[in-house]
């Protein structure tokens, strides 16, 4: 489906320029929504076309059409071409500052003759953006921490765009025969976004292991081939590392490369005092250069009187010492996971039935599945109004019932208002087997009057879940200020719980605040907020994510059974 994304970034990037140009509305909001509706298909775009029915995908007009023919079949398209050399190439990055976007851009082109990144920040630090119609001084504040945002997250990507990448090299490599393969790096562990991508190889022949690599059909470039290790850059511009080392060194190099730098700096200070050596080869005796471990990576720490511990937690934030103490918790697992508690149908805006995500659900060995569509303020979620949401209730009963095996729950993903109130009344949230709040407007609030927002929300005794606590959409926009301790005491007081939304893009509570629930006894949900049935596939992001935070299966409302859960969310 790798086509579906980059075809929906084309016709995206053509919306961007067409409102920078500041062409008709129609053209603009005619290539978004065919943007949107190739990203939601869940069959690949290609197939589409080589079947003939790309012309049945809903928006999509003759004119797009061709457009996306050219591209699947030339790999470039023309007329983007053509649009971007109407601007200068910086501006395109202005576009991408949040809060900026197209029209904004496009006006400071036109008033301030900003045409990239260094001209806005200078602007806006002189307060010349002030001056114009319409933009004050909070706009000018925005602009620079935006900027700032911009620059932390460049040439970083989102673990979910890098996992898929990394285990298709993973499986190339294992069909060319070679059986000791692993991801290393941030990737191994599971950080939220990556700078490249690492592979080690154990094996005995590493001309052989660097021939399979650079035969990977997407790969465009090799940066650098040496004996040890080889660079390359796939189609779509991502860097992947490979080493190969002997296979009796596998263990060793697995641990230094997998990392964190922090966590092998500590590693490597801790083998010193106890007279010891460790390397990418092995563990070594100080006064002799015996060689006592570096085959397996549980033998590396072993040696160093270590429990062996998940990479997730590999961050230096205090595994040494608890691992010394063989005091490393059960983290954890995609296995603990016993159901999705947020999902979303066509009934509002995702793209499946019922049907298809109860299936789903099925297939992936769910004991539940809650269907959560947005409420009736969520007009850009397309949300149910209370007609539409009761008519939906008896269809997710009418279902649940041809599932025996699953408990298909009725809940939604209720909008909670700028003062804190939900979205539908009492008796209507009394009737739903989980309510999630959800906060998608205002976001700029100051602080406290977010922290009290929340806090009422929470304190609704209808409220089972918070949703994505924060806002932050990781490389867009940093998340909704507010007292994050607060909000986490009054959540364990009232039993709800937040959310880790797996969403790549999200990724919200973080690894940080997982770790800040875990300690203070807050319940955590790791939801999918599946929009269409792949997307169930996305758990794995955020169980990553709490294991990063530490967390325990008990920590973990969905990881709970279903009789255990019933009792709670009864409760
Ligand atoms: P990234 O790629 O920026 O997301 O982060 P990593 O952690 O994947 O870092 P990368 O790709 O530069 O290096 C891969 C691993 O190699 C890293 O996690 C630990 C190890 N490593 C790299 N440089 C050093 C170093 O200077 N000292 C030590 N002890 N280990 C290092
Ligand atoms: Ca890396
Ligand atoms: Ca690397």
């Amino acid at each position: 489906m790798e086509d579906n994304a980059r075809v929906a970034a084309v016709l995206d990037e053509v919306a961007d320029l067409l409102e920078l140009k500041d062409d008709t509305f129609f053209q603009v909001r005619a290539y978004r929504r065919a943007s949107k509706e190739i990203s939601a298909l869940t069959e690949d775009v290609r197939d589409l076309y080589l079947r003939g029915h790309l012309s049945t995908v809903p928006g999509i007009g003759k004119a797009i059409h061709d457009k996306v023919v050219e591209f699947l079949r030339t790999g470039e398209l023309q007329y983007l071409s053509d649009l971007r050399n109407e601007f200068p190439a910086g501006l395109l990055q202005v576009m991408q500052v949040p809060d900026v976007g197209p029209k904004t851009a496009g006006r400071l082109y036109k008033e301030l003759r900003i045409t990239n990144l260094q001209d806005l920040r200078l602007a806006a630090e002189r307060h010349q953006i002030r001056a114009l119609k319409g933009f004050g001084d909070r706009t000018e504040e925005n602009i620079l921490k935006g900027i700032k945002y911009l620059e932390s997250r460049q040439g970083r990507m989102l673990l979910g765009r890098a996992y898929p990448r990394g285990k298709a090299l993973e499986t190339h490599m294992v069909e060319h025969g070679f059986d000791l393969v692993s991801l290393g790096g941030s990737l191994r562990r599971m950080k939220e976004t990556i700078g490249d991508i690492d592979i080690l190889v154990g094996s005995a022949d590493a001309e052989r292991a660097m021939d399979a690599f650079v035969s990977y059909p997407q790969v465009t470039e090799v940066l650098l081939r040496g004996p040890t290790k080889t660079s390359i850059r796939l189609s779509d511009g991502v860097q992947v590392d490979m080493r190969v080392v002997a296979p009796q060194s596998f263990g060793a190099a697995l641990q230094y490369f997998t990392g964190s730098k922090e966590h092998n700096v500590a590693l490597r200070s801790l083998a010193n005092s106890m007279g010891f050596k460790v390397n990418e080869y092995g563990v070594y005796r100080e006064e002799d250069g015996a060689r006592l471990a570096g085959e397996t990576e549980e033998g590396v720490y072993e040696i160093l009187q270590m429990q062996w511990m998940p990479p997730e937690m590999r961050e230096d934030r205090g595994e040494i010492a608890l691992a010394r103490q063989g005091k490393v918790p059960r983290l954890l697992t995609l296995s603990d996971i016993c159901g999705d508690l947020h999902v979303h149908t066509e009934a509002s805006d995702g793209v499946d039935s019922i049907e298809v995500m109860a299936q789903g659900a099925v297939e992936r060995g769910y004991e539940y599945l809650a269907i959560t569509d947005h409420s009736v303020s969520l007009t850009v979620g397309n949300g149910l109004s209370v007609e539409r949401l009761l008519e939906n209730m008896d269809r997710v009963r009418q279902v649940g019932e041809r599932y025996p095996q699953l408990h298909l729950l009725i809940g939604a993903e209720v909008e909670i208002d700028g003062e804190g109130g939900l979205d539908y009344p009492k008796e209507v949230l009394q009737d739903l087997d989980v309510v999630i709040a959800a906060v998608h407007s205002r976001f700029k609030m100051s602080p406290e009057e977010m922290t009290q927002r929340l806090l009422n929300a929470i304190s609704n005794e209808d409220v089972d879940i918070l949703a994505h606590p924060t806002g932050r959409i990781i490389g867009e926009r940093e998340g909704y200020q507010f007292d994050m301790d607060k909000v986490m005491q009054a959540a364990k007081d009232s039993d709800v719980a937040l959310e880790v939304n797996s969403f790549p893009e999200r990724l919200d509570l973080n690894d940080v605040h997982c770790a800040m629930a875990r300690e203070r006894g807050v319940m955590l949900c790791i939801n999918t907020d599946a929009h269409n049935v792949r997307q169930l596939d996305q758990m794995l992001y955020g169980v990553a994510t709490a294991k990063r935070g530490w967390v325990s299966p008990e920590n973990v409302l969905n990881a709970l059974p279903w009789d255990a859960l019933r009792k709670r969310l009864d409760a």
